[in-house]
């Protein structure tokens, strides 16, 4: 007589389960001591509780504060909430390297992160600070703006274990052939941009100025000026360019502050609608001076996508995922007059709860 369920068909070949199984005398069952079974039940909750405490945990590191990075943000927090990681978010007050790194190093030294979601503000003195990181155990992976190339499998920087962001200088292009568009294809135009060495903006000014030179041979760019992401800044970079330049017929903002800077300029100097604005990042406020005929063409960012897709890359390479891939382009939606009503494109304006 063995204790337990038996599932082989009875006698009469009716099925077990229906009839009650016999299972013997008690007396007879092992006996599981009480307290073992406390100390077994203790442990698998001991070992529920260490798994709970050991939810992945995942820093957050972005650039500045901004509406981009706000909906990045949101992403984060979102694949988070989904794959139920954990995520410590410390955001710099201003861009920059000074700022950045200090707060790099504390996150680094909470020895409780697992991976580091982060957006480089220099790419090449940043690879220092991070390269540290990932030989501290914290795996990186970079959004929005990259390290080195940006290249993790031949460039001279391979430790991220991703690049997830725009392809900024097909951006610069599409921002070039927006704006030579709008202005007829010849005249004088200016960049306006943030700092030196960041490998987003700096891919725009690269492809703008390249598309222009390549099929707009009657455009003549000037610039770029570096706002260092001051739009007080860009607005008397840009003014100072206006009186220069009185015949300056388009403006290239390449990022957020950029483009609200230089869209001001030009509305203070009454040009509005005569000197056209691309503006690259899709803020609300850009959008507004698109309805008010100053900026003909926004390029919107995927900045929630990034955020979402690099906690999944964590979540799946914590799982030990190998085959993520090394770069992942997020692509853009264009925004000008004609579509900028149409939900299926202002759902990529950068819209931050309570903003
Ligand atoms: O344009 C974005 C981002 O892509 C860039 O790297 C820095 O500026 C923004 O955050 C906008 O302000």
């Amino acid at each position: 007589m063995h204790a337990g369920v038996d599932f082989a068909p009875a006698a009469d070949g009716t099925p077990r389960g229906s009839t009650p199984v016999k299972v013997g005398d008690p007396k007879s069952w092992p006996t599981i001591k009480l307290e073992r079974l406390a100390a077994g039940l203790a442990l698998a909750f001991a070992s529920q509780g260490a798994a709970a405490a050991e939810k992945l945990k995942i820093g957050f590191l972005p650039g500045v504060v901004d509406p981009f990075y706000q909906v990045m943000q949101l992403g984060v927090e979102a694949a988070a909430k989904d794959l139920g990681v954990d995520v410590v978010t410390q955001i710099p007050p201003t861009w920059g390297v000074d700022v950045q790194t200090p707060i790099l190093d504390s996150m680094v030294a909470r020895g409780d992160l697992k991976y580091l979601i982060t957006a480089p503000t220099d790419k090449d003195q940043l690879v220092g600070p991070l390269k540290a990181a990932a030989d501290a155990g914290i795996k990186v992976i970079t959004v929005d703006t990259f390290l080195g190339d940006g290249d993790y499998v031949n460039g001279p920087v391979k430790f991220p274990i991703s690049y997830i962001g725009s392809d900024n200088t097909e951006g610069g292009r599409i921002a070039a052939r927006g704006l030579a568009k709008a202005i007829g294809g010849k005249g004088t135009v200016y960049i306006n941009s943030t700092n030196p060495n960041v490998s987003s903006v700096e891919g725009r000014e690269k492809g703008f100025k390249e598309a222009m030179t390549k099929d707009f041979p009657d455009v003549k760019v000037l610039g770029p000026d570096y706002n260092l992401d001051d739009p007080n800044k860009a607005t008397q970079q840009t003014a100072a360019v206006l009186t220069r330049e009185p015949n300056l017929a388009g403006v290239f903002g390449t990022n957020v502050f950029s483009a609200q800077g230089g869209g001001a300029a030009v509305v203070n100097a009454g040009l509005g609608g005569h000197v056209q604005v691309v503006a690259y990042d899709a803020t609300k406020l850009a959008i507004e001076l698109m309805d008010k005929g100053v900026v003909s063409l926004v390029l919107a960012q995927k900045p929630f996508d990034m955020g979402y897709m690099a906690v999944q890359f964590a979540a799946a390479d914590a799982a030990g995922v190998t085959s993520l891939p090394r770069r992942v382009e997020t692509g853009f939606a264009i925004i000008d007059k004609s579509n900028m009503k149409d939900p299926a494109v202002a759902r990529f304006i950068y819209q931050v709860p309570g903003k």
